[in-house]
């Protein structure tokens, strides 16, 4: 896949499409109307109807979607994309019977993937992790979140940020940093979770800060992982740097994280498979995302549902990622997720759309910039070779992407 250099510039009016219900809030087209897009200096200038394009804007090159259907550039509002190494010998430890703790004891888990990710060099973990941002990219996506949380160090913690911004300048892709220092307790300091939690907030997060290098701060709040009082401590210090944050809640047992992170305004709560209703209504209260994982819910063989039906009374915004990780979640592929989330948690199919475009953006605090195609906005939509949007979460293994157009560059072309 090429990078960012050498991607042709997505000027020029686009004509022949079909925009996907939701695409563009408040433009409405006469029925079986072709919507055209104009794009000047990677910006969207106009989107409306083909027909009634303004005078002046027909200048510059003319692009033919062919009647392709478009939605917004998708967004992958939650993954854990840079670290080192993969895990595949623990998940056939896992199909051979062995619990998850068993596999911890053989050297397994998130320690594993922290020791490799520390062995690694920036490049390494940048030419390990390339591969599998091309594959997300192939699905659509033009944002993406990557958190850092295999490293546990200063120095690592930095590493896995640089390489995530790094991958967002060679591929012309929009990348939100996540600072997950605390999400596992680092070998070192075995039995003093206090000690680490301070160093998290003391010197990890503030260093990194100033560095550029968080757009927001996460917690694995979970027994396994940090208890609610921990995860307090790091929303405060987030706070105190003026950092949102956002949580990894209710996965596997209600902690009470969601109402918690809602107290601090989070962008999101993700995971949620034990919500409660007061976390509900707190997330409602704050106008906190939901984010769903069914990659982790499917690779953990996880039966508690999130609680899609309440959520949904409640209003809730719902998003819907990979969580691509190398333990609970190997996931390359963004349409699959829509499909999970459909098949598995019952969502609409305009609600699993919805949660890769707008939801996704709300829950990166993009809302902005990105998930709706509308003028004044950086031109990311995603031209598809099908018919019905239904078609997105309908198939899976497929391949439908026909162009598409990232940060204002024509990034990928698949089979016409
Ligand atoms: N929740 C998860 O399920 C993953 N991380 C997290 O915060 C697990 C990550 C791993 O096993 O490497
Ligand atoms: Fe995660």
């Amino acid at each position: 896949m090429n990078t960012l250099n050498e991607l042709p510039s997505a000027d020029g009016l686009w004509v022949g499409l079909r925009l996907a219900p939701g695409a563009a809030p408040g433009l409405s087209l006469p029925e079986g109307a072709q919507a055209a897009i104009a794009v000047e200096q990677g910006v969207i200038r106009w989107i409306g109807d083909a027909q009634a394009v303004p005078a002046g804007l027909s200048e510059g090159p003319r692009r033919d979607g062919g009647g392709a259907l478009v939605t917004p550039g998708l967004i992958d509002c939650h993954t854990h994309l840079v670290y080192g190494g993969q895990r595949a010998n623990e998940f056939a430890m896992r199909l051979a019977g062995a619990s998850y703790e068993e596999v911890a004891k053989a050297g397994g888990g998130i320690v594993s993937s922290v020791r490799a990710t520390r062995e690694a060099d920036e490049d390494t973990l940048f030419a390990q992790a390339a591969p599998r941002l091309e594959q997300l990219l192939a699905d659509g996506v033009c944002a993406i979140e990557i958190k850092s949380g295999y490293g546990l160090s200063l120095e690592h913690e930095r590493k896995q940020l640089r390489v995530a911004r790094r991958l967002g300048q060679a591929y012309g892709v929009t990348v939100r940093t996540t600072f997950l220092g605390a999400h596992a307790l680092p070998p070192e300091y075995a039995g003093r979770s206090v000690d680490y939690i301070e160093l998290v907030c003391r010197e990890m997060m503030p260093a990194l800060a100033a560095e550029g290098l968080i757009d927001a701060v996460d917690v694995f709040c979970e027994r396994i992982a940090f208890s609610l009082e921990e995860t307090e401590r790091v929303f405060q210090a987030a706070r105190a740097l003026g950092l949102p944050v956002k949580l990894h809640a209710e996965q596997l047992s209600d902690m009470g994280g969601a109402a918690l992170a809602a107290r601090y305004g989070a962008l999101s709560c993700d995971h949620v498979e034990h919500l409660s209703p007061e976390g509900i209504a707190a997330m409602r209260a704050a106008g906190t995302v939901a984010v769903l994982l069914p990659g982790a819910y499917y690779a953990l063989r996880d039966t508690h549902l999130p609680p899609i039906e309440a959520l949904r009374a409640a209003g809730v915004p719902m998003a819907v990622s990979t969580d691509h990780n190398p333990g609970t979640s190997p996931a390359l592929s963004l349409l699959l997720m829509m499909s999970m989330a459909c098949t598995l948690f019952r969502l609409t199919v305009p609600e699993t759309l919805a949660g890769v475009t707008v939801h996704a953006a709300r829950a990166l605090g993009l809302s902005d910039t990105h998930g709706v195609i509308a003028a004044g906005r950086p031109a990311n939509f995603v031209l598809w070779n099908l018919r019905d949007a239904a078609e997105l979460a309908y198939w899976f293994g497929q391949r439908p992407l026909r162009t598409v157009v990232r940060q204002g560059r024509i990034a990928g072309e698949g089979a016409r």
